[in-house]
């Protein structure tokens, strides 16, 4: 066994010492490690008892955690692996230098792939299963992998070797639009939708959907909507990719979980973009503190077989002081130097350590190679990966960039901007990797792919079959689902029958409708600890909070009827205060009926403000997962959310999801609205199969839900974004004021007050969403653009407000930006009226004033727009403005 040297200046009685570490050891050699541990633990629990202060330690050496005398052999025939993988690192390789050679900084990368290629190959060979086998016999769905999203090459590489895509499809690297078939830079389920699942180049986004998304697999075996399999979540993250946030954010909840059918492995090879991940520390051990710290199993692959030699003759333990004492920004130069470098840098602090490797060559010792980097510890690291004991767990695999890639890149600072390599370089990569091309073949960049009778291929296949099947693959089973009829809905189409009632409100009713409905086992609402503040917390009760361990405890409100539930088959995903964990689930949730063939329809409702705006980027990666379902910003609106002030008060989330191009933004006033809205969106995300998804605002004010109105067409008007509501009840209208959300009712008061204190008969339009007004008008538009000789369409809007004279004066909760969407059609007659500027703590009557958005403001800009039109005296506009209670030289709220 290893022997670490105790190097304790300050000890004050070696000999006493000695004899500790003589007793530990013996016990290892005779009763084995487990024992060492258990008598371990039994002396820390008395040191404690005694008032000892036991050492905290969450780092073990910089070895491998698996010794060679407890690895198995490799399964498979590492000859043929070996060639196989270097033809997909050739083909990488050709792929990228070709991409840049023939169309200058079109990008890509080399060095990422190169560093992680043999931690993939032995996973596609042994790990990866492409399918598992049911209980019945069924094929159900295999593994998931998350790829490193920099490392695309390599896994468009393997796909071509697998005869998956073509070598048009490699010349076409980053060539989506010009040629077909074309690669996409990275993986996006959206390009590429037979291939890539989950899209995980935005650092950090990856490990965390990861951890949500094996926590979901159990959620769904909980509640028995898939069967249990052995099935895994892999996923490859880089070491500079953990600085982010979210990357080690929600590990904890992977241990909370016992999520044993996760695992991490993390690519240490040392470097980011610009350089070293810790030039002055050492990632691994950063990383091995933080993931045991957090309950997971941490296993260590960082040395090569050639290593394991040397390690046992070193009984000084000198070998492994060397290594801590070595800096990350060190290890980073032996791998950009030689094997003399290594020698004199290295081994040469100590003359015991020159001295164990003086039979070496300098070649030797370059060859000696990272953990990460061999097969067969790989291998055992995966192979320990995939024993369940309750716990996730991370190998931490150190690696080289830009391994094998030649001097210009490997362990170079600029290794990961590197795409173009010289002749030099490829000839240099061909020889080490002993690819079968000729110079000029290596000159042309051409793609090598072995006869479908050689070894390689015979090999490739026969593994691919016993993996059940390749990686990355996205199949999407038909969904079966009929959207149930609005019927489902009746109360809430009544209204609130005189009751006062918010859209918050509505929207539970909605939800609990579905939640009875033939969809109920598919429905999942997720929640970041606010089901209180929405009214949902009946529940907790009805449907459960899931909690993979059932309720451990006897709730403290048990004594009332709706008491706090934790049940293992809970449907409720009440995740605690983490909007990004939430939106993980949501995405795993969302695209369920591809990766589970399961159509799990997501609700995700959460304090607005948190929305868009703090996990903006992981709603991006659900658009371009193709996720569906429905979020719902709650506590809506700058001045309906009273109180609460600048951080907490929304008045531009509608903004940014119009930015997400398969997002429906809807801003709904009534319950009824919501109602057909979420009906519809069932309909067309389920039933007829569109990958959209859905953002609406509900509100927390209570006011009186009328009954849906009658007239013909107005599902379809609230499914288009407006219809009129109220016509002018005192002659033809004159003006025209759209209201949306709770701000609504303030334009609905301006028509009375118009109409009782001025004498001015204006119609009311409710406007559920600008945005899809807008898609509609910019489509037309487009169409009119390229149609120049056809008769001129109109968009929906424009036919909309055909024979509606005067001015428009649009008001909502939200930034004057969100009714200016539809400036380029209306924009003469608009006036847009919003919460620009920041939130106050305030009341809602308050705050409508300050930002001009209440009754009297609407009444304001009316008659101003009327007198400039020449419609309205204008000495009698200005007098309104003190009249109304605003002071016409006052500041601007946007700026205050
Ligand atoms: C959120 C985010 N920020 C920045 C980038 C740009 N970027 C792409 S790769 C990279 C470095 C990655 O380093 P590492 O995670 O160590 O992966 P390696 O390529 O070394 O395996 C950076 C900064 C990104 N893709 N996503
Ligand atoms: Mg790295």
């Amino acid at each position: 066994m290893l022997k670490t040297k105790i190097d304790a200046p300050d000890d004050l009685n070696p000999q006493e010492t000695a004899e500790w570490v003589e007793a530990l050891d013996d016990i290892v050699d005779e009763a084995g490690p487990d024992r060492a541990s258990y008598l371990i633990e039994r002396i820390m629990e008395r040191a404690a008892n005694l008032g000892v202060q036991v050492p905290l330690r969450f780092n073990t050496a910089y070895i491998n955690t698996i010794p060679p005398e407890d690895e198995l052999a490799y399964p498979g025939d590492r000859a043929i692996e070996r060639r196989i993988k270097s033809l997909v690192r050739w083909n990488a390789t050709a792929m990228v230098v070709r991409a840049n050679k023939y169309d200058a900084n079109i990008g890509g990368h080399l060095s990422t792939y190169a560093s992680l290629a043999t931690l993939l190959e032995v996973g596609y060979n042994h790990f990866f299963r492409g399918s598992y086998t049911g209980p019945d016999g069924a094929k159900l769905p295999g593994d998931f992998v998350y790829f490193q999203g920099h490392a695309s090459p390599g896994v468009y590489s393997r796909a071509f070797l697998e005869g998956r895509l073509t070598g048009e499809h490699l010349k076409n690297f980053r060539h989506e639009l010009r040629e077909h078939p074309g690669l996409s830079s990275y993986p996006h389920p959206w390009l590429m939708p037979d291939f890539w699942q989950f899209p995980t180049v935005s650092m950090g986004l990856g490990p965390i959907s990861a951890i949500y998304q094996a926590r979901f697999m159990r959620y769904l075996e909980n509640r028995g909507i898939i069967p249990k399999t052995g099935r895994k979540v892999w996923a490859f993250l880089g070491d500079g990719e953990c600085d982010e946030p979210e990357s080690l954010g929600a590990i904890t909840l992977g241990s909370r979980e016992k999520l044993d059918n996760l695992i991490f492995v993390v690519n240490c090879n040392l470097q980011r973009l610009d350089g070293p991940v810790r030039g002055n520390g050492s990632i691994v051990q950063e990383l091995e503190a933080a993931f045991l710290g957090a309950g997971w199993n941490v296993i260590k692959c960082l040395w090569g077989a050639g290593w394991d030699d040397l390690f046992a003759r070193d009984a000084s333990g000198l070998l492994i002081k060397r290594m801590h004492e070595c800096v990350d920004g060190e290890f980073q130069a032996f791998r950009a130097n030689d094997g003399a470098y290594l020698r004199k840098e290295f081994f040469g602090k100590y003359p015991e350590l020159l001295k164990l490797v003086e039979h070496m060559s300098d070649d030797e010792l370059w060859a000696l190679r990272r953990g990460g980097l061999d097969a067969l510890k790989v291998f055992n690291a995966y192979r320990r990966a995939m024993i369940s004991n309750g716990k996730p767990t991370v190998i931490l695999a150190k690696t080289v960039k830009g391994y094998g890639l030649g001097e210009s890149a490997e362990g170079r600072n600029t290794a990961h901007q590197t795409k173009k390599l010289g002749d030099a370089d490829l000839i240099g990569i061909r020889d080490r990797f002993q690819i079968p091309l000729t110079d000029d073949q290596v000159h042309n960049l051409e793609f090598i792919r072995p006869a479908e009778d050689s070894p390689e291929m015979k090999y490739l296949r026969q593994r691919v079959e016993a993996q059940g099947g390749s990686l990355p693959s996205r199949i999407v089973k038909k969904i079966e689902i009929k959207a149930p009829d609005l019927e489902l809905f009746k109360d809430t189409l009544g209204g609130s029958r005189g009751r006062e009632a918010s859209t918050t409100s509505a929207f539970v009713a909605v939800l609990k409708a579905l939640m009875k409905s033939d969809l109920s086992k598919l429905i999942v609402p997720i929640v970041p600890d606010e089901a209180r503040t929405f009214g949902m917390e009946s529940l907790f009760r009805e449907r459960g909070i899931y909690a993979s361990q059932g309720q451990r405890y006897k709730p403290v409100d048990s004594n009332i009827l709706l008491y706090y539930k934790e049940a293992q088959d809970g449907q409720i995903l009440e995740e605690g205060i983490t909007e990004a964990g939430s939106m993980s689930s949501c995405l795993a949730a969302g695209t369920a009926y591809a990766n589970h063939g399961v159509p799990m329809i997501p609700f995700f409702i959460y304090y607005s403000m948190f929305g868009f705006q703090r996990v903006g980027d992981l709603i991006w990666a659900f658009a371009d997962s193709r996720g569906k379902g429905f979020l719902l910003g709650g506590t809506a609106g700058r001045s309906t959310l009273n109180g609460e002030g600048l951080q907490h008060q929304d008045g531009h989330s509608p903004i940014h999801a119009s930015t997400v191009p398969t997002c429906a933004v809807y801003d709904p006033a009534y319950a009824y609205e919501l109602a057909v809205i979420i009906q519809d969106g069932i309909r067309r995300m389920y039933q007829e199969g569109e990958d959209r998804f859905y953002y609406l605002t509900v509100y927390n004010e209570n006011y009186a839900q009328p009954p849906m109105p009658e007239p013909k067409g107005i599902i379809d008007g609230i499914l288009k974004g407006i219809y009129k509501y109220q016509p002018a009840a005192n002659g033809p209208a004159v003006a025209q004021l759209f209201g949306s959300g709770s701000i609504l009712n303030e334009a609905l008061k301006a028509q009375q007050i118009l109409a009782e204190k001025y004498q001015v008969a204006t119609d009311v339009w409710s406007v559920t969403s600008y945005n899809e007004l807008r898609r509609e008008a910019l489509a037309t538009e487009r169409w009119n653009r390229l149609h120049p000789a056809e008769p001129e369409r109109k968009s929906y809007i424009e036919t909309v407000l055909e024979g509606s004279d005067g001015p428009i004066i649009a008001s909502s909760d939200y930034i004057k930006a969100v009714p200016d969407q539809l400036a380029p059609w209306i924009g003469k007659r608009l006036t847009s009226l919003g919460a620009d500027g920041f939130g106050r703590s305030e009341s809602r009557e308050h705050l409508r004033h300050f930002f001009e958005i209440s009754a009297a403001a609407i009444v304001q800009a009316t008659l101003s727009a009327l007198a400039r039109e020449g419609k309205f005296d204008a000495g009698r506009a200005a007098q309104a403005v003190a009249e109304l209670g605003f002071n016409a030289d006052s500041k601007d709220p946007a700026r205050l």
